[in-house]
Formats: C-alpha cells, structure tokens, sequence
C-alpha cells in the first residue's frame, strides 16, 4: 500500500473516531475496520458526481450496517458532497446536522437508502439492482446505455444474520442480478459478542446455494490489491451477484479495543484515541485532521464525476435524437411524471357490477393502467391470485426477462417490502407490493422505513378483516388498521366499494411524499350508486358525506371498508324509526386530517355528538372521531374460523346492532 493509500485510510479511521468521540456516541468499529475497502471501492470503482447526488445513472452505494454511518459521512465529506462539510462532522448526531446517528436518505444528499435496522439496506440493494436492470433493458438501445451501474453495499455480521436479508439474497441469485456486489466487513464481532456464540455457519456455502459468486479477501485491513482484485471479479460475473467477504479487525489500530465488541458501538475514550493515532502514526492534534494531499485526491471524484455525468448526458442528447420517444419517457418518468391524461383510464363501475370484492376492482384498475403508467413494477408474496396484483400480458421479472413488471417475491413478506422500498429509493418507477393484510406485520420494518424516507411505495393488501371467515383468526386482520395507522406518514386507505378504490389508485399514484397502503376485501361488496351518493371523489379527502338527511342529522354513522355498506343498512333502518342520519364514508383518517377545519367540521360537525363508528377491526384510535357519547361497533378481539355470515350474527356487525348504538349514542348525546 502506498503512503497516500495508508494517509487516506486513517483519515476516514480518525474522521469517524474523532466525530465519535466528539459527539460522545455512536459506533467507531466499523469504519475503522472497513476504511480500506471503502476507500479503494470509492476511489477506484464508484461512479457517481459529487456535484449532482441525484444524477440517474451513478452506481449506488448503500451502507447496510449503518451504525458505521460516520464511514459514509467521510467519504461524502473528502469526495465532495458539498453539503458534507467538516462543520457537519463535527455536529454528527446533533440537532439539525445531516450526519444523523444512521444515515437516512432523505435528509443527506448522498444517502441511498435509510440504514440503520440490519438486513434492510442489503435488502434494499436487491430492489435498486433490480430497478437498474429493468430500467436497462427498457431504454437502453445499441450504442445508448443509459442505463449502466452497479449497486453496491458494505454489510456487516448483523446484515448477514437478520432474516430479512436471506430471503433477499435468495431473490437476488434466483434472479441472477449480476450488477449487485456486497462486500461483507466480515469482522466476527457483533454488538454484544463475538459472533462465535450465535453466529457459526458457512455464509460461503450459504450465498453459494443462493446462487451468489462468492470470493473471500483474507486480509481486508491491509491487502488492498486483493479487495481490487475481487472487486474486479464483482465486475466481470454477469449472471451472479457477489459476495465479497473481506476479512476485517473492527476498531482497527486500538491497541486495547480492537477485535472486541467494546469497539463496535461507544466512544473509544479520550486515552484509547490518543493511544490508537500514535499507535498509526497519525498526529494528536487537530483533531479532525486532513492532510492536504489526502483531501486533493479524494477530490479528483468531483472533476471524475462531472466528467462521467457530462458524457453521459451528451450520450442523452444524442439518445434525444435518435429515440425520441423513449427520451420523453424517461424524462417523464424521472420528473415524478404520471403520462397525459392517464386517469381517464381509471374504470368507472356501475353498480350492476357488485357485488364485488375492492380487491377484485383493484386488480382491473391496475390491469387498465399497466399499457399506461410503464414505470409501475411489483408483485406479491406468492399471493398473485388472491391479491388480484397480476399485470396480464406482460412478462414476468426473471433471470431472462429483464423489462418484466411482475415481481414473483415468492414466500417472502418481509424481503418483498425492503425490495419494494430499494427499487422506489432507486428512482424512475413506481413500485408495489401486496400480501394479505395480516401479514403485513412481517414486513412492518421496511414499511416503517418507507414512511420514514418519504418513498414513493404503495402497498396493497387484501383480506382486510375477520370477514374473510373460515381461514380463521391466524389469516383475520383485526389490530393492523389501527397498528398501521400509528406508523406515521403512512397513507392509510380502506375503500367501501370499486369506485372508491379506483379514486384510491389514483391516490396513491399521485402521492409522492410518502407511501400509501390500500386496504381491501376479500368478499364482494355492493357497488354503490353514486346517482344516489356522494361522489366517490370524495375518498380523496380521507371521509365524506355518503347519505344525509334532509335536515340537521341526528345521528352520525362513520364507517370505512365493508362497513360502510352495514352502515347504510343501518340507515334506513333509523330513517324508518323516524332518527335522521347522516353516514360518513371514511376511508382515511391521513387524508382528513390533512383537510381544512371547515371541511372537517362540515362533514363532521362538532354539535352532532350521537355518533358511531363501524368497523371490523380493533376500536384503538376511534375515539377521537367518535367522542364522548359516541358509540363504536368494532372487533377488540381476534376473530374466529367461521363463514362469514355465522361471523357477522356472534361479533354483532348487524344493522339491529347498529341502530341500538345509534339509539343509545342519541340518548347520551341528548342527556
Ligand atoms: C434490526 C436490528 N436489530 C438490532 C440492532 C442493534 N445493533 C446495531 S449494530 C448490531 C450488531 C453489530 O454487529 P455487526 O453487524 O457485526 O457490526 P460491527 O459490530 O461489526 O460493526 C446490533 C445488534 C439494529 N441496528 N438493527
Ligand atoms: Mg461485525
């Protein structure tokens, strides 16, 4: 290695080990093992334009273990992210810094992803190199790749051994995604212990078997050549995607803490810092010290990247030319773009049409808008069938076919979302996926993250309460509206009937500053006619009157999904009664609450206090819409292996049920 080579290494060491100490947390281990194979992947392989973060054909580097993030700070900061000022590594993990304790992709330019829970950046990786090759063999034509880059990711023993990442690697060989490259910072130290007591297997055979080429670097700390050599060999398999394990000594250079797990995740304290700089040879002080020639050739990534991107958008200019059509496309589609009058394709249902399941609506939806909307990719859990997200005539996402649209995740809920979030983090398609609704707790933590990074996801799933009857309480959704609307920035949408549904599409299509999660039936429900409702438009805004009377209601009854249709059943029953009603559809609590108070108040007007709401799941969070003298029919418990019909009679989801709350919500509203 030569002396720059060395210089450059400590510098990222003692960037991150300084930036540690200052901030008095956060985790040096890592970067001080990795720094070398970080180093030579940015200086020598790693495409990308400081100048311009966003550009679209940059290689994307994805920090999975991103407790290192002080790693992937530094190389921002010396390649010449101009946001990534030295200030901002001394303000690491302080308020409003970009250099937050995990990197999260929405708040540092640079970021790819929002790592920090193990197992989803490696994951995430799986959908962006997805996303590339799919977005290559769409565009590209002879002598115009515009679309060419790799995804890379340094993982950690965490990554490797989180649940999440082996069923996206399985994904990823089945798929044969050959542009995927990991270099594992194989260091057999995790958080609490060395990975010898819990951690033994042979991860070699085990990526083998995935279908991964797998290499190995002995010596990650100081044998640069080898990383080259296998970085290189990365390149050159086409069909594969490679792990590199590197082997590596977290918190390198510390004479007391390197090789232990003291060295993962605190402050190497002010004597072991001063004790590892001159056990490197690097000097006390300044701290955060960059030598100049160091920071001058890690700056040659600025003029290497506006070189590249300048090339690349001469190529664009010329590609304009020749295939302007597709220039178009891909201006739209990078632009957050939905094509000209593209909503006119959305069905319209009549109400002859029900009863029918939303998810049976949402499946015609999507299949209209496939020939349209061509950057909308995705698939299901090995639920095609019953999720109704299979995109008729087109091809599948395969080793062979690379412009497919439908995603097989197979049975792996959890890859499926981190998958999902990583091809949206990649940019240029809209992505989805879709499971049963109780099953959406397995793939809770990449929904979280979605909310979190403002992704542009949209997830579907179906089965959406006890009301799916004899599969039984295992498959019957009763907590997750209520657990999924307590992830914040998480559009939660449940549609009374087709129409709705469609206006939810359109939604979702249309929302870019976070996900948006469908929820949908299994079983038909009436498609109401809209000559005698509100306009299904009205789901846009989260509730809407659906029926009213004639003068001020009495009572109001507020339900979302298949209840809805109970709830006008119960209307008519209390019309007859002489009880004047009001039933509010309300799909969405998001979207109403992000509406006006007047509009809030005109659909639920705050004097009207004899109130129900309906709902087949848990009653948390009614209350707020429901108020004191409300009444709620909803399910507290979970539900049970029946036909529906036996369901609805024993959990009380009957218009006579419903109408007694109503009666009694009026009494206590009156007292
Ligand atoms: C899903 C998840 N579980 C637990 C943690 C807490 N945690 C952070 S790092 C880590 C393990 C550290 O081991 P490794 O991944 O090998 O990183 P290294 O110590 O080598 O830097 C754990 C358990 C986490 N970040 N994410
Ligand atoms: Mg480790």
């Amino acid at each position: 290695m030569t002396e720059l080579e060395q210089q450059s290494i400590n510098t990222i060491r003692f960037l991150a080990v300084d930036a540690v100490q200052r901030a008095n947390s956060g985790h040096p281990g890592l970067p001080m093992g990795a720094a070398p194979m970080a180093t030579v992947l940015w200086k020598e392989f790693l495409k990308h334009n400081p100048v311009n973060p966003q550009w679209t054909d940059r290689d994307r580097f994805v920090l999975s273990g991103g407790h290192g993030s002080m790693l992937l700070y530094a190389l921002l900061y010396l390649t010449g992210y101009k946001d990534m000022t030295i200030d901002q590594l001394k303000s690491f993990r302080q308020w409003g810094s970009i250099t937050a304790g995990h990197p999260e992709s929405n708040l540092t330019p640079g970021v790819e992803a929002t790592t920090g829970p193990l197992g989803q950046g490696i994951s995430n990786a799986v959908g962006m190199a997805i996303a590339e090759r799919f977005l290559a063999s769409t565009f590209n034509r002879k002598n115009f790749s515009i679309v060419d880059h790799y995804t890379y990711v340094l993982a950690s023993d965490g990554d490797m051994m989180e649940g999440v990442a082996s069923e996206a690697s399985s994904i990823a060989g089945h798929l044969g995604l050959g542009k995927l490259i990991v270099l594992y910072d194989d260091n057999n130290i995790s958080l609490a212990a060395p990975t010898s007591v819990s951690f033994t297997e042979d991860v070699t055979k085990r990526f083998e078997s995935y279908g991964w080429q797998v290499l190995k670097v002995e010596n990650g700390n100081t044998e640069l050549d080898e990383i080259r050599e296998a970085l290189k060999q990365g390149i050159a398999e086409k069909e594969k995607p490679t792990l590199i394990r590197v082997k590596t000594t977290i918190g390198f250079g510390s004479p007391n803490k390197a090789n232990t797990h003291d060295a993962h995740g605190s402050p190497l304290g002010e004597e072991e810092v001063k004790a590892t700089k001159q056990n490197l040879g690097w000097p006390l002080s300044p701290s955060f010290y960059v030598p100049d020639d160091v920071l001058e050739d890690y700056r040659k990534a600025v003029s290497a990247g506006k070189e590249s991107e300048a090339s690349w958008n001469q190529m664009f200019q010329r590609y304009k030319k020749e295939h302007s059509q597709l220039a178009q496309e891909w201006e739209m589609i990078w632009a957050g773009k939905l094509p000209k009058d593209w909503e006119k394709k959305v069905p319209v249902f009549s109400a002859e049409e029900g009863p029918l399941a939303t998810r049976k609506a949402s499946g015609s939806i999507i299949n209209a808008l496939v020939p349209v909307i061509k950057n909308f990719i995705g698939g299901s859990a090995d639920l095609a069938p019953s999720t109704n997200t299979y995109m008729k005539g087109i091809d599948e996402q395969q080793r062979d076919t690379h412009g497919g649209r439908n995603i097989r995740f197979g049975v792996r809920e959890h890859a499926m979302g981190a998958i999902v979030n990583g091809i949206a983090y990649h940019g240029g398609l809209i992505p989805f996926g879709g499971t049963f609704l109780t099953f959406s707790d397995y793939m809770r933590g990449s929904v979280r993250l979605s909310a979190l990074s403002h992704l542009h996801t949209i997830w579907i799933w179906t089965h959406d309460s006890v009301w799916l009857g004899e599969d039984g309480p295992t498959h019957q959704s009763v907590e997750h509206n209520a657990s999924l609307r307590a992830i914040p920035n998480l559009t939660v949408i449940r549609p009374c009937d087709a129409n709705e549904t469609s206006v939810a599409w359109k939604v979702a299509l249309e929302h870019k500053s976070g996900p948006v999660a469908l929820i949908l039936s299994r079983q038909g429900l009436p498609v109401l006619d809209r000559k005698v409702y509100g306009k299904a438009e009205g789901l846009a805004k989260g509730a809407y009157v659906l029926s009213d009377s004639e003068g001020k209601p009495d009572v109001i009854l507020i339900a979302t999904g298949s209840e809805v249709e109970l709830a006008l059943q119960a209307e008519d029953l209390l019309n007859r009664k002489g009880v004047q009603c009001r039933v509010v559809s309300m799909p969405s609590w998001e979207l109403f609450e992000e509406q006006s108070e007047d509009y809030r108040h005109s659909v639920l007007p705050p004097d009207i206090r004899a109130r129900v709401v309906i709902e087949a799941g848990v009653s948390l969070g009614w209350h707020k819409y429901v108020g004191e003298k409300g009444r709620i029919v909803c399910r507290d418990d979970f539900g049970a292996s029946a036909p529906l019909k036996a369901l609805r009679e024993k959990f009380g989801f009957t218009p006579d049920r419903v109408v007694d709350e109503a009666l009694k919500a009026f009494a206590a509203a009156k007292a």
